[in-house]
């Protein structure tokens, strides 16, 4: 028998991923798993890159048929001075990088960039606040405004601040907040090697009042910290162990900053930031899997092969929280050497 081309990958979807349709709930042929072991997500890890995309093409074409990429645009609105020592972080008191003493943002400029993203083409606009817990006062009223007014503008809004209270939760809820962004960003194994002032007890609490208020959760972790392939599957698990998954996991690949432990941290090899996505992908085939920090360093063609394992998310915007990102023009050209479209080209 002789087998066309086209009929290859119809049949080895049959035979290892039942059909289910975009929205979760819609289609029963889609099992949700929350109960991944280590062992077998390391066993995806290590597949050959060639089945291992292969498996994640197809969760993603079934996932997201229109392959439609979200751009999400961060800012940083409270930039350095943090009490935490997460070692990879420019922004922590504890690490010496230079951040020029940048001053915290007020609402109408925050608005301001909100607004040019959005003319931009981005989706989400993610402010970010340099703080160990959100404290009530003050900036906590300006977060609170700055996401009212994004929301005003219909783009979603996330807030990355750190750990917060049930009724601090509330209060962004009711404001319009979309996300909360909370990293694991290693595995409970590795932590330790890299933070010490906050436990991950408490990420996995802070979590909890996120969707406790009913906000959406994104959490991801970080590779390239010197954690070992295990210590990847095992955050894996960790997050898909979390019922419902997050809606957005981004994934980070280290950006080594002057100044703080890591800083002469070995470059991560692209092909190990296919895999994460590729895998994240297959664990989590409804969640936002965003390529986050890193995209410097991959090159075009590991990014284009990020969004064929499944990654339907970027950082848009020339600039991370301090560090630098692709800028728009070459972003869109990223885009369209993929062939992909970003969802405000197909959702009004
Ligand atoms: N302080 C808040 C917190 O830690 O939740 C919010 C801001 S913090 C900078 C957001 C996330 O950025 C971290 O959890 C980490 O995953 C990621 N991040 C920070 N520095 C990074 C770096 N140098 N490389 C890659 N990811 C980084
Ligand atoms: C996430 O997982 N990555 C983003 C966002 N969520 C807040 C932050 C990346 C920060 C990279 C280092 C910097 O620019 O300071
Ligand atoms: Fe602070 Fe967040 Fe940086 Fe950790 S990652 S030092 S909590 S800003």
């Amino acid at each position: 028998m002789t087998l066309s081309p086209a009929a290859l990958p119809t049949q080895a979807l049959a035979q290892d991923v039942p059909p289910f349709s975009a929205q979760p709930g819609q289609n029963p042929g889609i099992e949700l798993r929350h109960d991944w072991s280590v062992a077998e997500i390391e066993a995806l890890l290590a597949l050959p890159l060639v089945d291992l995309l292969w498996r994640a093409q197809a969760v993603h074409r079934q996932a997201n048929p229109g392959y439609r990429v979200q751009l999400a645009s961060l800012l940083s609105v409270k930039t350095g001075g943090c009490e935490e020592d997460c070692a990879y972080c420019p922004q922590s008191m504890h690490n010496s990088s230079d951040l020029n003493g940048r001053p915290d943002l007020a609402v109408a400029p925050v608005l301001e960039r909100a607004r040019a993203a959005k003319d931009a083409g981005a989706q989400r606009f993610c402010m970010g606040w340099a703080w160990r817990e959100i404290r009530d006062g003050a900036p906590f009223e300006a977060m609170l405004q700055m996401v009212r007014g994004v929301r005003e503008l219909g783009l979603e809004a996330c807030v990355t601040a750190g750990m917060l209270t049930d009724p601090q939760a509330q209060r962004l809820a009711e404001a319009g907040l979309t996300a909360y962004n909370h990293n694991l960003d290693t595995s409970p194994e590795h932590y330790d090697q890299i933070i010490s002032t906050r436990t991950y007890q408490e990420r996995l609490e802070t979590l909890a009042r996120v969707r406790g208020a009913g906000i959406s959760l994104c959490c991801g972790g970080i590779i390239g910290l010197g954690e070992s392939g295990r210590d990847r599957a095992s955050l894996l698990a960790v997050l898909a162990g979390i019922n419902p998954h997050p809606e957005s996991v981004p994934i980070n690949a280290l950006v080594a900053v002057e100044g703080t432990p890591l800083e002469d941290q070995a470059p991560v090899d692209p092909l190990e930031m296919v895999r994460m996505v590729a895998v994240a992908r297959i664990l989590m085939p409804f969640s936002r899997v965003r390529l986050s920090a890193g995209r410097e360093a991959l090159g075009r063609e590991g990014q284009l092969l990020c969004l064929l394992a499944g990654a339907d998310s970027i950082f848009y915007g020339d600039t991370l929280l301090t560090t630098a990102n692709p800028g728009v023009t070459e972003d869109q050209e990223l885009l369209a050497a993929a062939g992909v479209v970003p969802w405000n080209a197909l959702v009004p």
